[in-house]
C-alpha cells in the first residue's frame, strides 16, 4: 500500500515535470522542416522563453521535408488540437495563407517568424533581420575574397521560401552599384535537403569550371556545399560562403573551404518569435507602429505590413567561430 503511494506519488511529480499540465498558453513552433540545426537551436530559444513565461509550454513541430503543403498538414492538426497560437518559417509565403486564415477564424493567433507569410495570413512577421542587408551581407562575403571580381553561384534552399528568395532578389539588386566585378552565373535549390543539396553543388562545380565561389543562404545548403568543395579538392579554388551555423561550420573554416559566413542568433530568434506569440494570445494588438516586448532580446516596432525585424548579420572567420561553434 505504502510502496503504491508512493508509486502514484511518483508518477504524478513525473508528469507535473514532463508535460506542464498547468500550462495555460500552448504555442507550436512550426519550423520549415524538422532535423534543421538552425530550428533546433531556435527552439533552445522559443523553450526557454516558455520557461520564463511561466505558463506557456511551446510544442515543436515541423514536416521532414521542407514543403508548404506538409506544413498545411501540420497547421491543419494544431487546429484540430485547438492551440493558443502558432509561430512559423514558411516554406511559401503563399500557399499557407488559407490553413492560416481558418486558424485565426479559430481565434488561434499566427505569427510568421524568419521565412514570412503573405501579410493576410498571419498578425505579425519577425524578420531575422532587415533583408536588403542580409542580401547584400552575402554578396559581400563573397566579394570580399575576390579583390579581382569573379563569378558566384548561389545555392538556395527550396524554390519557394519566403527568405531565400527576398534575400536573393536584394543580393541581384545591389550587384550592378555595389559589386560590379562580381558576375551571377546561376541561381540552384537544394530544398534544404543535404543530399538535394549535395547534388546540386556537384552540378554547379561540373558546369562551371571556373567558378570562384558558391553562396548558399541556407545553412543546409552552406554544410553540403562546403563538403563537396572538400570531396573535389577545390579548396582554394572555390570559396564557399553564405549563412552557416557556427557549430555546424566550423571544420570548414578551419579546413579552408570557406573563409567567412554569416548569420543572426537564431536562439534569440526563437525566443523572440514565441514572446511575440504569446503577446498577441495576451491581448496585444498587431498594428503598423505598434512596439512590442521581446523579453531580453529588447522590443520591436511593427511596419506597415506588421513586420518587424532583429539584429545585423554577424560575421563568422578563423577568428571568431571557435567561440560561437560553443553557443549555436
Ligand atoms: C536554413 C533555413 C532557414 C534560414 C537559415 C539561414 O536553416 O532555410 O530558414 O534562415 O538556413
Amino acid at each position: 500500500m505504502k510502496l503504491m503511494k508512493i508509486l502514484a506519488a511518483g508518477t504524478a511529480a513525473a508528469l507535473l515535470l514532463a508535460a506542464p499540465a498547468y500550462a495555460q498558453t500552448r504555442i507550436a513552433l512550426v519550423v520549415k522542416s524538422l532535423g534543421n540545426g538552425f530550428f533546433d537551436a531556435a527552439n533552445r530559444g522559443a523553450q526557454e522563453a516558455a520557461e520564463e513565461l511561466g505558463d506557456v509550454e511551446v510544442i515543436y513541430t515541423g514536416p521532414t521535408a521542407a514543403t508548404a503543403e506538409a506544413q498545411i498538414e501540420v497547421v491543419n492538426s494544431l487546429i484540430a488540437q485547438q492551440v493558443d497560437a502558432i509561430a512559423i518559417s514558411a516554406n511559401d509565403p503563399d500557399a499557407l495563407v488559407p490553413a492560416l486564415q481558418r486558424a485565426m477564424q479559430r481565434g488561434i493567433k499566427v505569427v510568421s517568424f524568419d521565412s514570412g507569410v503573405a501579410p493576410e495570413g498571419r498578425q505579425i512577421h519577425l524578420n531575422p533581420s532587415e533583408t536588403q542587408l542580409i542580401g547584400e551581407t552575402i554578396i559581400k562575403l563573397a566579394a570580399d575574397y575576390l579583390p579581382e571580381g569573379g563569378d558566384v553561384a548561389i545555392l538556395s534552399a527550396a524554390s519557394t521560401a519566403t527568405n531565400q528568395n527576398a534575400w536573393i532578389e536584394a543580393a541581384k539588386a545591389a550587384i550592378p552599384e555595389k559589386f560590379p566585378n562580381i558576375n551571377l552565373v546561376s541561381v540552384v535549390y537544394g530544398d534544404d535537403d543535404s543530399v538535394k543539396s549535395t547534388e546540386e553543388a556537384r552540378g554547379l562545380l561540373a558546369a562551371y569550371p571556373e567558378l570562384d565561389a558558391i553562396i548558399a543562404p541556407t545553412t543546409v545548403g552552406v554544410v553540403a556545399a562546403a563538403q563537396v568543395v572538400t570531396d573535389q579538392d577545390r579548396i582554394g579554388e572555390v570559396n564557399v560562403t553564405g549563412l552557416a551555423l557556427p557549430s555546424e561550420f566550423k571544420q570548414f573554416i578551419d579546413n579552408g573551404a570557406s573563409q567567412a559566413v554569416a548569420l543572426w542568433n537564431p536562439i534569440d530568434l526563437g525566443y523572440s518569435a514565441v514572446m511575440l506569440a504569446n503577446a498577441l494570445v495576451e491581448g496585444e494588438e498587431a498594428a503598423p507602429g505598434a512596439t512590442f516586448s521581446i523579453g531580453r532580446v529588447g522590443e520591436v516596432t511593427l511596419d506597415d505590413t506588421n513586420a518587424a525585424a532583429m539584429a545585423a548579420p554577424f560575421q563568422f572567420d578563423a577568428s571568431n567561430i571557435d567561440e560561437f561553434a560553443e553557443i549555436y
